[in-house]
């Protein structure tokens, strides 16, 4: 079906005329736009349509948005030097006051100011760049830390819990509906040999020796706009921000920044977890958090960046055997490979544990 994007646009307070609407990013989840304004004196937009399919409570996860933004606006808002315009997602409300506009058959959609003269990296290229991504990342987590307004609306139930995604694998796999599994025997076996372990963060939690915070819970690092001289800009897609572990950002991110190849990369030679980007980035986390995480929370940093691979790995392999229903795919086994990516990288950082522990320990005490 033809997307009306002007009588979408046409929904929401927009300044100047939109030019041209073009596919933007690679984003696994959204429909993402950039929308050109024909006069430079006003903003460009950023145009996404939500996808409802994976996310059920669009009300109440614009409602975290909201807070989330405005939040973060008023912090920067005391920071001097800082431009809270560009460092906070703002979005543009609709003509009748809502931050989404929903049509039955036509979807959910919402506007951004779209943040201009950024860098978006699906792969990291030197410990500067992971740096600042650590950085904003960590500063997200310490500026969220005094949120008023309670509990945040839980937008895909049990994200990060790792026993109901072994859960879901297992069923998946028993099913094996697509008739796949048979091309997945290795890392089949991969998950059987590690899913125990990496039950630990979340027995930390449920047993209180962790704390729930407010984490972002997608912290790859195209999530994380940079500026044109690669200095951090913008944390972006607050879809996933809710409760959960430090553990959850610190080792998401370490999984995309720190592997030196791409997310999809098909050369399992190249891809390794590279321990100068691993160093980079943790220093700028703790440049930020680090006055405010328990020991605890510090002694098992290193542990996530293998617990996050395992995690996404499982759910690039569930939704390859279960036939491709949740992440964008651009062919066949696309999240076949990407799972094999995943496991690669936790044989790396097994290789390296005790050097990736003693990075996190040596920088904590300096
Ligand atoms: P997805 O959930 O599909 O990953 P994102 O919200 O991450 O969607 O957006 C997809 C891409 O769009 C991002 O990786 C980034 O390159 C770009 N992007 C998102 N928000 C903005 C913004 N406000 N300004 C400029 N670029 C943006
Ligand atoms: C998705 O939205 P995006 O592309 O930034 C996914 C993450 C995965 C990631 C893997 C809501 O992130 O959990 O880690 O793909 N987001 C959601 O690349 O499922
Ligand atoms: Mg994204």
């Amino acid at each position: 079906m033809k997307i009306k994007f002007e009588q979408i646009l046409d929904q929401f307070e927009i300044k100047g005329k939109p030019e041209k609407i073009e596919p933007y990013g690679t984003g696994h989840i959204n429909d993402t736009y950039h929308v050109i304004n024909s006069n430079i004196k006003h903003p460009d937009y950023l145009l996404q349509k939500i996808n409802n399919h994976i996310f059920k409570d669009i009300p109440g996860l614009m409602d975290n948005i909201k807070r989330v933004t405005e939040h973060l606006r008023n912090k920067l808002e005391d920071i001097p030097g800082s431009e809270p315009e560009r460092e906070a997602l703002s979005l543009i409300p609709t003509k009748s006051g809502s931050w989404f506009y929903h049509k039955t058959n036509n979807g959910y959609w919402r506007l951004y100011h779209f943040i201009k003269n950024h860098n978006a990296y699906d792969i990291v290229e030197n410990p500067v760049q992971a740096f600042e991504g650590g950085r904003m990342f960590g500063k997200f987590i310490a500026l969220l830390s005094d949120i008023p307004g309670g509990v945040f609306n839980e937008t895909i139930p049990g994200f990060h819990d790792i026993n109901k995604r072994l859960n879901i694998f297992y069923q998946t796999l028993e099913s094996d509906h697509e008739k796949r599994a048979c091309n997945a025997k290795p890392e089949i076996d991969f998950v059987r040999s590690h899913g125990t372990e990496m039950g630990r963060i979340l027995q930390l939690g449920q047993d209180g020796k962790i704390p729930e915070r407010i984490t972002h819970n997608d912290t790859k690092f195209n999530n994380v706009l940079l500026d044109q001289n690669d200095k951090g800009l913008c944390v972006i897609d607050l879809d996933t921000v809710m409760t959960g572990y430090v553990h959850y950002d610190f080792g998401d991110s370490i999984r995309t920044t720190a592997n030196s190849a791409a997310e999809d990369e098909k050369d399992l030679s190249k891809v390794k977890m590279d321990i100068k980007l691993f160093e980079g980035y943790a220093k700028g986390f703790l440049k930020e958090t680090k006055d405010t995480l328990t020991q605890i929370e510090i002694d098992n940093l290193a542990f996530s960046a293998k617990l996050m691979p395992f995690i996404i790995g499982l759910r690039f392999l569930t939704d390859y055997i279960d036939g491709d229903n949740y992440f964008k795919t651009a062919y066949p086994d696309h999240n076949l490979r990407r799972a094999r990516t995943q496991f690669k990288l936790i044989k790396s950082a097994e290789e390296q544990f005790n050097r990736m522990e003693d990075i996190v320990r040596k920088i904590y005490s300096e």
